[in-house]
């Protein structure tokens, strides 16, 4: 038996989307991989399922260098348990352990039995996804109920661990968002064993609130998911591990301006092609906002974006504006294939395009083979004769290119065929507000269902190009423990709209003096009527519509500055406190003579510098050291506004102090 060193642990980190990309959990794991990795060193391990599908390509295999994990992992081998070690193909390199949970499956009705004995856990026979996590659990910091389940044998088998849950939603809070109900004004009536009983989903619960109650430390990534959980999980968590990212930095700021301008060319491209025989307005004076994520219509706020849309389309063209707006919903849905139309927008506007360019080509060949022959007399007449500039031909050629761009319909306003036209929720919006890129409008509507990627025959941009080029991110979401969607728009410096009922847009709020001087806008979906929000979020979307090219490039500057703010730098800090508060939960007097509530005062060690400090800095000394003081998660963060660029009347306010009290409530 090793010796048990409480001062340097041994962490192993769990979680269903450890090298398996689902959803958001996935961007949390292996963003934080650096800063754990630089902390723990071959310390550190984390542990998912194995999928031999992805797996192959994010994990190159080695043998265990530490000789009790080799140990550990021979025993299981021999007992028939296939797993696959080595290291994931990130940043970082951080060591994995990938257990293939098929290969245990023989054992899965002993333990099911095992999880009624121990801790009184049902587990029905034809939940699969349940099935999985049972034969999956084991040790440690675990994330979401999926990888959750070891945590009450652990605690009822006494076995000699320390364990962290953190749960990035709850199974019930999402469930009952989706529905109907008034979820934050209700959420101390609901009688949760029976709404969860209602959904199916009561032996999922079980599991999610035996490993919050079981769990030495219980965290969550919002102060409003752990006002949920407090309600719905009946245990109010120790803490929060809000969300961080990994912020690349260009050496110089115009650099990622310089993005924006190369990918908006490209969404350019693809609008000129979509819009064909209606592509009358001006690209100079078009912005791109943009919505993105799974498909929970009213979860994510889809619902409230396409009503607003209705609005800005009113209020635009009421104010005579001379800008469009082109709305982007990026949600994947059930397809059975892109639309023929849009194919053929993209390919006659490619037609019109090369025969263009052909016929340019020629007309400066011919320009130049008469200005090198020229001998005398009138130059105009000789050389730059404009009846001679296109030959009968080319005349031709450029009229059926220019016939073939004519159509009788509207632009579509969706890109696919979708699986179920008629009851799809998003198309069913558009149609009852009528937005449907008619040529008054001042507001058009694309809805892509389906994720982006560069090898798409229509936006053919990975989805962080694709951001890069537009110029607002809306996120209105109604349910949203963390978003990332508008944390990444922050980090490419994009500007975006999120609401006080998501865990960035409330962390931005507490953080930041006034988060819209820096593109960060939160609608108020908590105090304010559903149609108060809405028109909130049109005079958002009005005012930003409303700017001019400089201010928006400011702001774009800004946005851009807070990266640091979200960077797992400082984000890792809360999970080292974590660590550090269930070591001293589980070992106490290992830790006698420290006092506990040190651990939420007192100055806590960053890691050792990454890369180069950014804009936002570290006060006095202008980047990271080991003894920079952390407050509450936040960094003592000064603006550094003695730079070069030009910036603007108000200038940005200093950033607010992060309050220790919760907003949850
Ligand atoms: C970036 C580029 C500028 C360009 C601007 C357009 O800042 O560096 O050259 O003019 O983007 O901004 P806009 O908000 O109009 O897309
Ligand atoms: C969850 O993923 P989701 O989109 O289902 O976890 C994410 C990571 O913590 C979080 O960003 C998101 O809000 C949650 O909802």
């Amino acid at each position: 038996m090793p010796h048990r060193d409480v001062h340097n642990p041994l962490l192993f980190e769990i979680a269903w989307e450890v090298a398996n990309k689902v959803g958001g959990i996935y961007t949390v794991i292996k963003t934080k991989a650096p800063v754990t990795c630089q902390e723990y060193g071959d310390r550190f391990t984390l542990i998912g399922p194995l999928s031999y599908k992805t797996a192959a390509a994010e994990v190159e295999p080695e043998e265990p260098t530490t000789p009790h994990v080799r140990e550990v992992l021979e025993g299981m081998a021999s007992q028939g348990v296939r797993y696959m070690y080595g290291r994931w193909l990130i940043e970082g390199a951080p060591r994995v352990l990938l257990f293939d949970t098929q290969s245990v499956l023989d054992r899965m009705d002993d333990w099911k039995g095992d999880l009624w004995n121990v801790a009184n856990i049902p587990s029905p026979p034809n939940d699969t996804e349940t099935n999985e996590a049972i034969l999956f659990a084991i040790i440690a910091h675990f994330h979401e109920w999926l990888a959750g389940i070891a945590i009450p044998l652990i605690r009822k088998r006494h076995i000699d661990v320390s364990t962290i849950f953190t749960t990035h939603a709850t199974l019930l809070g999402r469930y009952l968002c989706a529905g109907s109900v008034d979820f934050y004004n209700n959420i101390q009536n609901f009688i949760v064993d029976e709404e969860a009983g209602k959904r199916g989903i009561y032996h999922r619960y079980c599991v999610e609130r035996a490993a919050s109650h079981c769990s030495d430390v219980f965290t969550t990534v919002s102060d409003i998911t752990a006002y949920e959980a407090e309600h719905l999980l009946k245990r109010k968590p120790d803490g929060i591990l809000p969300n961080g990212i990994n912020v690349i930095k260009f050496s110089a700021m115009h650099e990622f301006q310089n993005l924006h301008a190369v990918n908006k060319q490209k969404i350019h491209n693809f609008v000129r092609g979509h819009f064909y025989g209606y592509y009358d307005f001006d690209l100079d004076n078009t912005l791109y906002f943009f919505t993105a994520g799974r498909y929970e219509y009213r979860n994510k706020g889809v619902d409230m974006f396409i009503e607003s849309l209705a609005r800005l389309n009113d209020r635009l063209k009421a104010c005579n504006s001379p800008m469009t707006v082109v709305a982007f919903i990026i949600m994947p849905a059930a397809t059975h294939s892109f639309t023929v139309e849009a194919l053929k927008g993209q390919a006659v506007t490619k037609s019109l395009q090369e025969t263009v360019k052909d016929i340019t080509d020629k007309i400066g060949q011919r320009i130049f083979e008469k200005a090198a022959r020229y001998t005398g007399g009138d130059i105009t007449g000789a050389v730059i004769d404009p009846s001679e500039l296109l030959s009968a031909e080319e005349k031709v050629l450029l009229k059926r290119r220019v016939i073939a761009l004519k159509r009788s319909s509207l632009p579509p306003i969706v890109t696919h065929n979708m699986a179920d036209d008629s009851n799809d929720p998003i198309l069913n919006q558009l149609r009852r507000l009528q937005l449907f890129n008619n040529p008054s409008d001042r507001v058009k509507v694309i809805f892509h269902p389906e994720f982006l990627n560069s090898n798409n025959p229509l936006i053919g941009m990975d989805y962080d190009d694709f951001v890069r080029g537009c110029h607002l991110g809306v996120f209105p979401s109604y349910y949203e423990p963390w978003g990332y969607t508008p944390a990444e728009c922050t980090v490419m410096g994009l500007p975006s709209i999120s609401t006080n009922l998501s865990g960035f847009g409330c962390y931005m709020d507490e953080t930041i003096e006034n988060p819209a001087d820096y593109g960060i806008y939160i609608v108020d979906r908590r105090m304010k009527s559903v149609e108060e929000s809405i028109q909130q979020l049109a005079n958002y979307m009005l005012t930003f519509a409303q700017k001019t090219r400089r201010q928006r490039i400011n702001q774009r500057n800004r946005t851009e500055r807070l990266s640091d703010l979200l960077d797992w730098k400082i984000m890792g800090m809360e999970y080292v406190r974590a660590r550090k508060l269930a070591l001293h939960r589980t070992y106490p007097d290992s830790f006698s003579g420290h006092d506990l509530s040190d651990l939420h005062n007192s100055k806590v060690k960053l890691p050792k510098p990454l890369s180069a400090p950014g804009s936002p800095r570290i006060r006095g000394n202008g980047g990271y050291s080991n003894t920079d003081q952390i407050t509450n998660g936040v960094a003592d963060m000064s603006f550094n506004l003695n730079n070069d660029e030009e910036d603007e009347y108000p200038f940005p306010l200093p950033l607010r102090r992060r309050s220790s009290a919760s907003e949850g409530d």
